[in-house]
């Protein structure tokens, strides 16, 4: 026979791309159980979004519906389609199933070609000799809810625990002990969409001698690449904010038996270590990274699944958000394991925009079952998933699991102590014996965390449980507390690396709109309940917010709602602004033992849906004050001010390469006015490269005394870096007070004026008296200001808006809506 190659492949259907074989029966069609509903389905796609585009359903994410829409995740669906092949005469014929949601059967012309029972999983079946030149695929869904049961079912030796979501997340139970998208059964951020469908695409591949099935390379210089050794290149790829994304086009030639196979892939070039030594002047060890021997200070966010329906995730979305994530200055996402191993374009584009992303796999806040059925398959998924991924520089680091060394050492579940032991042993089977040495044997070129939060080499010395997970000495740590006074940055644990901290908050008012009608629009209604889950997290909110700012006063219900909206944004972003300031000024000092910190990671970036959560970006791209505040609290320069004992220290911290010589301009202000009472400059200083230090040190009873009739209640301190006039970094500030106590704060009458440059918008802003809290809103035209939920200090200020849509002067005037804090109360 000739020897012909391979993978010359009809690519059925997906992604848009026909071969010259498609043919109109080339559909899909979705049917449930009992055959009474029946649809036309996408592929990639899943039931729900093929139910609604038939109309049969409504939006899921409408008000209660995904309540309603439950039985849609009970039943067993079955996808099939018709297809038609060229004649082949290959040797090998492959269905190949990029991605299979999640437990079906698999068949082709009525036999059994296959079984699937991991979302994770790329499977490839043998249909050489079932194929015709006119075939019926089919696959039949298991509902992912009934299976994860039976499993649960099957292990009778002992519980493997959390069983069911809490109820206050209206989800189901045991996902543990399916390899799925573990919030698909609902999480603290989002509902239960138990999705059956065929989210990856579907190829056949004929074949005679031999098949390309991963094609990767290991971005460490000096690494063994393919057959050819590179010397340390030139131009390397950098993180963003530290150099460019370089990269190389390569072309490789795989030849056997004098036939070859030829290859496009973008190669590049860095390393990345993860250090953990002593500290001088601290216990414990040090946790952070070098990348191409620099050390770099992490600055980032948690990354969610961008939808409970990933066939709705298109480029666009993903684009959007990661370009959100490098516009908010943020070098680091966090793919956190919960969710889905991301697409190829989404590493893709953390690649050309150098986000660093630390890698988890998908294991979540549970134990899990270490049958070997059940290792086999997760060996396959993480064998799988390292091929896939490992080529991309972007990635730094792979991470075993979400919290599950957190939940062992500390009992989570409340498993009987003397049972312990067994889940101790089965956390070792799964995430070192099994997960660690496949990393191992697939990928040197990027170190492996057995957990998040985890005390690293310290975990390891303790049999890879640590007693306390969250030691601030050691590791990573994750941080939440809602009770304590979030402005009192004492409470905040002085971590080696902050991997998640954050706080909730609500969506715009423009996002719930689209998906609730009048009687929702309530703090105290079902709706506002049904959206949270996360128990006591509204009360939560507002406590904290009361904490500073005055209650929401207004006697028309809507403007109450939408204050209560603005209010809880304001918290969140005053929150984690103070927080994230925290850690950065911690990188360079050990303050009673502790101290070096070198990553902020807050908990979350993106939405899942239109509900309350700790993200910064809302469902649909649209950015809350958190994300705008986080712009500034991750500038590359930045003045931090925090008060210690009565004393105001000002750090000056930089990312850059180099040092500067910048003053730093101290201007003190009266509420009631918008002419500072004081204002001072200091001498030229050094603002040392890649560090966090003091530069700046007052009494604050002295610097009251500085200018007019100040008081704590009265005045305000502003500051910003400045060299030969020109400004470095963002402003910055200090309240001496909770503001629902400030003095001669007044009604600020803000207007606007819009006008046009180019595609963007400048809006001319005015306003009478300090404003603390602008806020411009336009509604749900797409797009984002260039800062927003600012402290307005002068009289005239200009606001750019990009959008991300065409829009014009007329649709902007009509939908502006500029709120400040003292039009609340
Ligand atoms: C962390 C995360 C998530 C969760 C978040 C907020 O622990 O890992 O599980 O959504 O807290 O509660």
């Amino acid at each position: 026979k000739p020897l012909r190659l391979l993978r010359l492949i009809l690519l059925i259907f997906g992604s848009g791309v026909l071969s010259a074989s498609y043919s109109p029966e080339s559909k899909w069609k979705v049917t449930n159980a009992n055959g009474s509903l029946r649809v036309a389905a996408e592929v990639p796609g899943c039931v729900h979004t093929a139910l609604l585009k038939a109309r049969l359903i409504e939006d899921p994410y409408y008000r209660f519906n995904d309540l309603i829409y439950g039985w849609i995740s009970h039943d067993n669906w079955t996808y099939s389609t018709t297809f038609s092949l060229q004649s082949t005469n290959s040797e090998w014929v492959n269905l190949i199933l990029e991605g299979i949601d999640t437990v079906a059967t698999v068949s082709v012309n009525k036999v059994l070609v296959g079984n699937t029972n991991n979302m994770f999983l790329r499977y490839s079946f043998d249909v050489t000799n079932v194929i015709k030149e006119v075939n019926v695929l089919e696959i039949a869904f298991t509902s992912a809810v009934t299976y994860a049961a039976a499993q649960w079912n099957a292990h009778t030796s002992y519980p493997v625990p959390p069983v069911c979501s809490p109820p206050v997340q209206k989800g189901e139970c045991h996902v543990n002990f399916i390899r799925k998208e573990q919030c698909s059964f609902s999480w603290d951020w989002g509902p239960s969409f138990p999705t059956q469908g065929i989210w990856k695409p579907i190829e056949i591949e004929a074949f005679d001698i031999f098949q390309l099935v991963y094609l990767t390379s290991v971005p460490s210089y000096g690494m063994f690449f393919m057959f050819v050794k590179y010397s340390v290149p030139v131009d390397l790829w950098w993180p963003h904010g530290h150099g460019e994304q370089n990269g190389y086009d390569t072309v490789i030639n795989i030849s056997m038996n004098g036939h070859s196979i030829e290859r496009r892939k973008k190669v590049y070039f860095r390393s990345v270590e993860l250090i953990q030594e002593p500290v001088p002047g601290s216990a414990g060890l040090s946790f952070y990274f070098k990348v191409n021997g620099q050390a770099v200070f992490i600055k980032g966010s948690n990354w969610i699944p961008a939808d409970s329906f990933q066939d709705r995730v298109t480029l666009d979305i993903l684009r959007n958000l990661l370009q959100s994530a490098v516009d908010a200055n943020m070098n680091t996402l966090r793919v956190w394991g919960g969710g889905v191993y991301e697409q190829d374009e989404f590493y893709k584009i953390c690649d050309e925009l150098g986000i660093m992303i630390w890698q988890d796999f998908m294991f979540a806040c549970a134990f899990y079952p270490v049958e070997e059925s059940f290792l086999e398959i997760v060996r396959k998924e993480i064998t799988h998933q390292l091929r896939r991924l490992k080529s991309h520089p972007s990635i730094i680091l792979w991470s075993a699991n979400n919290e599950n060394e957190a939940a062992v050492a500390t009992n989570w579940f409340s498993v009987p102590s003397s049972t312990l032991p067994i889940y101790m042993k089965d956390y070792v089977t799964l995430y070192v014996n099994n997960i660690r040495d496949i990393i191992i044997n697939e990928d040197k070129s990027r170190p492996f965390l057995s957990s998040s939060p985890t005390n690293g080499q310290e975990s390891i010395r303790e049999g890879w449980i640590a007693k306390n997970p969250y030691d601030t000495n050691y590791g990573d740590t994750h941080f939440y507390n809602y009770t304590n006074d979030c402005w009192d940055w004492k409470k905040f644990p002085k971590t080696r690396f902050a991997s998640e901290y954050g706080f909730q908050s609500w969506p715009s008012f423009s996002t719930l709109q689209k998906i609730s009608i009048p009687e929702d629009w309530d703090f105290i209604s079902s709706f506002t309940d049904h959206r949270q889950h996360h128990l006591k997290g509204n009360k939560e909110m507002i406590m904290q917010a009361y904490l500073h700012y005055s209650q929401p006063m207004s006697k028309d219900p809507l403007q109450k709602y939408k204050d209560t909206l603005y209010l809880t944004q304001v918290m969140q972003a005053q929150c984690i602004k103070i927080q994230t300031e925290f850690y950065r000024r911690s990188r360079n000092e050990v303050v009673e033992g502790k101290g070096h910190t070198m990553g902020a990671l807050y908990w979350q970036l993106n939405d899942i849906w239109q509900a309350p959560s700790w993200s910064s970006i809302e469902y649909g791209g649209k950015w809350k004050m958190l994300h705008y505040f986080a712009k500034s609290f991750f500038a590359p320069v930045l003045p931090v001010g925090f008060e210690d004992d009565g004393t105001l220290y000002i750090y000056a911290i930089s990312d850059l390469p180099k040092d500067l010589q910048l003053q730093l301009l101290v201007k003190v202000y009266q509420w009631s006015s918008m002419d500072p009472v004081c204002s001072t400059i200091t001498e030229s200083l050094v603002v040392k490269a890649e560090s966090a230090h003091p530069i700046y040190k007052e009494s604050v009873s002295s610097l009251l005394k500085t200018g007019g009739n100040c008081t704590r209640e009265r005045c305000v301190v502003v500051f910003s870096l400045q060299a030969y006039g020109k400004q470095y970094g963002p402003n910055n500030h200090v309240y001496l007070s909770s503001l629902n106590v400030a003095e001669g704060l007044k009604k600020p009458q803000i207007s606007a004026v819009i006008g046009q440059r180019k595609e963007d918008f400048i809006i001319t802003l005015k306003t009478t008296a300090i404003a603390p809290y602008v806020w411009l809103d336009v509604g749900d035209i797409p797009g984002q200001f260039d800062t927003n939920g600012f402290l307005m200090l002068e009289n005239l200020k200009n606001i750019t808006f990009l959008p991300w849509k065409p829009t014009t002067i007329a649709e902007m005037n009509k939908l502006l809506q500029i709120t400040s804090l003292m039009d609340i109360s």
